[in-house]
């Protein structure tokens, strides 16, 4: 039986997570065909154990899963070498680098298929029809490849039930990688669990990845199950916390209830994303009980406090700047943390605005940290994504601005950063635009330093906040190296490029 090797890059943090995107995959094809797994993020030299596996001539299929920014420094040299080393090897590409660049990947020659959004019904299909010579795909769904030099796509499928999926092999991952190296010790708890129970999201926010994949459609597994998933985790593997990673956890809340009713007797902390307008519709009760069932801290999209731009980013809902503030202060009286991400520099017609715009969001920032001065704020410079049609992509587009067309271009010095939405090559952001976001950033968590960097001791907050104090208080941000300098020799930790 042809056997799949999975491949699960290095990504950008130190704590290995449950690698959710190949288990998910893996699900589909558990008890029909062998599997095995290399993850980079436990491996010191994953090529060689790669080619090592590939070499014993027992595999047919490398399949990888591809998210922008650090993975593709693995994904790309390691599966060009698969193609040059081991020819007849199969190379399929999931996840969402795949899904939104995949063009580029298709053109590499060095990836066979593209799996478009999920993988659980498609993959193993796929590799059905391989194993039996079938050379018509066209009636398997989420599928991109190549046939006479021409790219086909196949149609999109629906969302599944996803309590109709195959159970997580969570023993199976067990076998190849303690489970135990995966529950890392977070700000949540001593043992994080990543879990995922969610698919897509109603909204279409032209600035996210998620949107050209999923359409705004969600779906979600059943609290029922997801607490079931839990406890089993708890009670086998001593999981005490959970990091959900769906993009929008808190869609429905009688689902978020019925989860919390659940778990609280658990004593587990979690953490989730949301919206700030979904939220703020829950009743009190209801983010009371989330509290005592140890929902401790949520991750919102708040963007910007400018409700013209909110409309430019397809925001969508009923957000706007004056319900972000407020919503700050109402989590506040049920002990939440709310931790809000915000998208700098955004297109405009000419650099005045472009900097305008940013003046505006930095004194906005502030102004939610007056109001609740334990929101966590989350700063990421607007990094375009292909969200074809919306009215800001089409700026991007007028701006000149275009994606690297060669695969390797992607993990050029150049570009290796492009997704980490920190210093993107967007035309209309100067340097001196990025310098500003970046200088008000450092004297923001100097003053303010992220709760969620555990190794930060009590002393080196209240060194670090002194040091702060006059910058942030007279809004003077400009070369602020003496901070740079403590959060470089602390190695302070930045939540959204590493996570918790
Ligand atoms: C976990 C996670 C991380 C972890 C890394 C996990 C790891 N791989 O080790 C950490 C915290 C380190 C991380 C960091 C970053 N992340 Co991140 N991350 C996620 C998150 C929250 C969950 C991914 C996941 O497990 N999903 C669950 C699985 C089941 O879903 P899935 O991946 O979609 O998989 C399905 C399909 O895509 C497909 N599939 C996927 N892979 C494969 C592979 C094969 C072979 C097949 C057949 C199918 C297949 O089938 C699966 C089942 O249906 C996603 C958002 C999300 N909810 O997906 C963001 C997300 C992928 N990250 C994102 C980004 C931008 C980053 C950062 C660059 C952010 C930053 N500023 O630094 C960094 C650096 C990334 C890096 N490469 O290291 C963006 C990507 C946006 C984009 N432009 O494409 C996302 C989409 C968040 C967002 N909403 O914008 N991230």
């Amino acid at each position: 039986m042809s056997k799949i090797l999975f491949f699960n890059p290095r990504a950008a943090s130190t704590k290995p997570r449950i690698p959710n995107s190949i288990l998910a995959v893996a699900a589909a094809v558990e008890g029909r065909y062998a599997w095995n797994l290399v993850d980079g993020n436990l491996e010191t030299d994953p090529a060689t154990k790669i080619f090592d596996l590939l070499a014993t001539g027992a595999y047919r299929y490398f399949a990888v899963t591809v998210m922008p920014g650090p993975q593709l420094r693995q994904a790309i040299p390691i599966s060009k070498a698969v193609r040059e080393k081991f020819p007849h090897i199969r190379i399929i590409w999931g996840g969402y680098f795949a899904s939104n660049q995949w063009k580029t990947c298709l053109d590499s020659d060095f990836v066979d298929v593209i799996v478009y959004g999920p993988g659980d019904k498609c993959f193993p299909a796929l590799i059905d029809a391989w194993e039996q010579g079938i050379t018509d795909w066209s009636s398997i769904p989420n599928l991109i490849f190549k046939q006479d030099g021409k790219a086909i796509k196949t149609r999109k499928d629906e969302l599944y039930d996803q309590d109709s999926l195959p159970q997580i092999p969570y023993t199976k991952l067990d076998a190849f990688y303690p489970l135990k190296r995966y529950l890392g010790k977070t700000y949540l708890g001593t043992k994080t669990i990543a879990y995922h129970s969610s698919f897509g999201c109603p909204f279409t926010c032209s600035f996210c990845a998620v949107v050209p994949i999923y359409n705004a459609r969600w779906k979600g597994k059943s609290a029922e199950l997801i607490y079931r998933d839990i406890v089993w985790l708890k009670e086998q593997h001593g999981g005490n916390a959970i990091e959900f990673h769906d993009n929008n956890f808190f869609v429905s809340e009688k689902r978020t209830v019925e989860f919390s009713k659940l778990i609280q007797k658990e004593n587990m902390i979690w953490w989730g994303e949301g919206r700030i307008d979904t939220l703020d519709k829950y009743k009190d009760e209801s983010l009371a009980l989330m509290r005592a069932a140890g929902c401790k801290m949520i991750f919102f999209g708040a963007e910007t406090g400018n409700d013209e731009v909110l409309k430019k980013m397809d925001k969508g809902g009923t957000q706007t700047g004056a319900q972000i503030l407020k919503f700050a202060e109402r989590l506040r009286k049920f002990d939440i943390i709310p931790e809000y991400s915000f998208v700098l520099g955004t297109p405009a017609d000419t650099p005045e605005q472009v900097m305008k715009q940013i003046d505006e969001d930095m004194a906005f920032i502030r102004k939610v940290k007056a109001v609740n001065p334990d929101t966590e704020i989350i700063i990421y410079v607007y990094s375009p994504v292909p969200t074809e049609g919306s009215e800001m992509y089409q700026k991007v587009l007028d701006s000149g601005f275009r994606f690297p067309e060669k695969l390797e271009d992607w993990i050029s010095p150049a570009w290796e950063k492009f997704d980490l939405r920190k210093n993107p090559l967007t035309p209309w952001l100067t340097a001196e635009m990025v310098d500003k976001i970046r200088n008000f950033e450092t004297v923001l968590n100097g003053y303010y330093p992220t709760v969620s960097d555990i190794r930060l001791t009590p002393l080196q907050r209240k060194l670090m906040k002194n040091v702060s104090a006059l910058r942030y208080k007279t809004s003077m941000y400009g070369w602020p190296i003496e901070i740079k300098a403590m959060q470089k020799f602390w190695k302070y930790r930045q939540p959204e490029v590493e996570g918790f």
